[in-house]
């Protein structure tokens, strides 16, 4: 059955009225284990319900006859998503916010290709929220009639780069990043959460009734909310940009290699300029610090994209010269598709090597830049990768590859000038680059996991946690029900294990 034929489908004789629940219908496999399915007969009629339910069945879709908790997905025909709130209310059914609203012709282009296609908005039903109307004037700040179901994980959403809410989310990046440097985490989740899904959101938000229905955005976000919309600001963060403590550790972790508590010891000591803390004679300061001071200038100028792609070339140069099978990702914000960073990230895996030119390759690498002159920094970390071993459980948990955290010199003639940030003079600029060497059968976990953001790898092993009972983390995906490692070769069967929609790389930019 073509998708045409499903949607024009209508019974031709009229037949005696069939109970849908009690329709025979023979057991089928289930293929698509992490969907359940429930059609509504409001509105379809019982005899195409009863049809569209067997047809589903026999496509492997997992269709229940009466609407339960394990259901995940509601399909409804000529309903608008408030049709759907209705009739739920009226059956004393709270919908919670992973359910998904689906037209019937969502089902039907699943039966067309005999598995479930992505849904798009034009598949999902939108709720339909009060709201007052605004000046034609200002016609781009209209929010949509309608708001989709928001999801409270990050990495069932899509978050590109054009984030239509940046006055609300530069003031979250600040409070959170405040809560970050009093260690107060808590508070720091709550507004790094906010942000997050204020950047997902396709509309800005214009009055407080805007935020309804979106998770994160209750108690203190709500309040600060309000005042931006009332006041254009918010007096806690206009505060806080004039706040000794704040100003003070902002200044002193902006130096690579100065981290949270030697910023709160140099505060406590009483600096606050970095002039004064280089200058102190009673200091002593890492290598890593060290070289943070002498390059300062440049790593605080963001990396340009031409610059990253410069510094690509370099990468991919150095790492076939020694290994010529490998193959090398730019990972992080880059590959999200930012314009800046503050550094290149890459990932490097060989599907031929032997353990110990894995091993070695970083070295060679390094080592051949040094020859080069190109090495400002260079701080390698060893493996400490165990296989079999269960992933972490921790959200944030740093991953066991092999890596090196460096500073390199990149000339001037290597990046297209027109792009360069570089200042004049002097030539070349120093940037920050990380390299990552994993285990070719783990390049898929690593490659989710070091492509961020973090926000979004923070929700994903929180989704696959409390979600679907397993553990991800940079190496593997661990279902404990059944206590097996899934295997991935690529990133879409990580979302396909989890049973999530693929979500690109720019849209994970939450
Ligand atoms: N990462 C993570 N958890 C962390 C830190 C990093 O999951 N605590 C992942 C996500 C991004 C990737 O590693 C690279 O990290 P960064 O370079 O710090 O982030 P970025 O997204 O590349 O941003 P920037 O542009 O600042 O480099
Ligand atoms: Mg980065």
């Amino acid at each position: 059955m073509d998708p045409e034929q499903a949607a024009h489908w209508s019974p031709r004789k009229k037949r005696p009225r069939q109970r849908s629940a009690s329709v025979a219908s023979a057991p089928h496999d289930i293929r698509f284990q992490d969907l359940v399915l429930f059609i509504l007969e409001k509105k379809m009629g019982s005899t195409r319900r009863a049809f569209l339910m067997e047809l589903a069945r026999r496509k492997g879709f997992r269709v229940e006859n009466e609407l339960s908790d394990s259901v995940t997905h509601i399909v409804a025909e000529n309903n608008s998503g408030s049709d759907v709130m209705k009739w739920l209310q009226g059956q004393n059914i709270q919908a919670s916010s992973e359910l998904e609203l689906l037209d019937v012709s969502w089902l039907i282009e699943c039966m067309g290709a005999g598995k479930p296609v992505e849904m798009t908005g034009r598949h999902q039903l939108v709720v339909n929220r009060d709201y007052s109307p605004t000046p034609v004037s200002s016609l781009n700040k209209i929010p949509p009639l309608a708001v989709q179901k928001i999801s409270q994980y990050a990495c069932k959403r899509r978050t590109t780069l054009n984030n239509c809410n940046h006055i609300f989310t530069d003031a979250f990046d600040i409070l959170a990043e405040n809560c970050e440097f009093r260690e107060n985490e808590a508070s720091c989740v709550e507004f790094m959460r906010a942000a997050s899904v204020l950047k997902s959101l396709p509309f800005p938000i214009i009055s407080v009734k805007d935020t309804e229905g979106i998770p994160w955005l209750g108690g203190k976000v709500k309040c600060v909310i309000e005042e931006i919309i009332e006041d254009g600001e918010s007096s806690e963060v206009k505060a806080l940009l004039n706040d000794e403590r704040y100003k003070s550790f902002k200044l002193f972790t902006s130096v690579f290699g100065v981290g949270l508590k030697t910023a709160e010891r140099w505060f406590r000591m009483g600096f606050r300029t970095l002039s004064t803390v280089k200058l102190d004679k009673s200091l002593t300061f890492t290598r890593m610090q060290k070289a943070g001071f002498l390059h300062y200038e440049d790593l605080v100028s963001c990396v340009t994209r031409a610059e990253a792609e410069a510094v690509s070339v370099l990468v991919q140069q150095a790492v076939v010269a020694f290994l010529p099978d490998a193959l090398v990702s730019m990972t992080g914000g880059f590959r999200r598709g930012k314009k800046i960073g503050h550094d290149v990230d890459f990932l490097i895996t060989s599907p031929e090597a032997t353990e110990e030119e894995e091993q070695q390759l970083l070295h060679k690498v390094t080592n051949f830049w040094e020859q080069k002159g190109l090495l400002l920094y260079c701080d390698h970390v060893e493996s400490t990768f165990e296989k079999c071993k269960l992933p972490s459980r921790k959200v944030d948990a740093l991953d066991h590859f092999q890596k090196c955290f460096l500073i390199l010199k990149l000339y001037r003639e290597r990046v297209d000038s027109v792009q360069s940030s570089q200042q004049e003079g002097k030539g070349w600029k120093a940037i920050r680059v990380d390299l990552v060497m994993c285990p070719y059968e783990c390049r898929a976990f690593a490659l989710l996991g070091w492509t961020g953001s973090r926000q979004f790898e923070r929700d994903l092993r929180r989704y696959a946690t409390h979600e679907r009972k397993m553990i991800l983390d940079n190496h593997a995906l661990y279902d404990k029900t059944k206590r097996v490692f899934l295997k991935a070769e690529s990133e879409e069967e990580i979302f396909a294990h989890l049973g999530l929609e693929y979500i690109e790389p720019l849209e994970r930019n939450a």
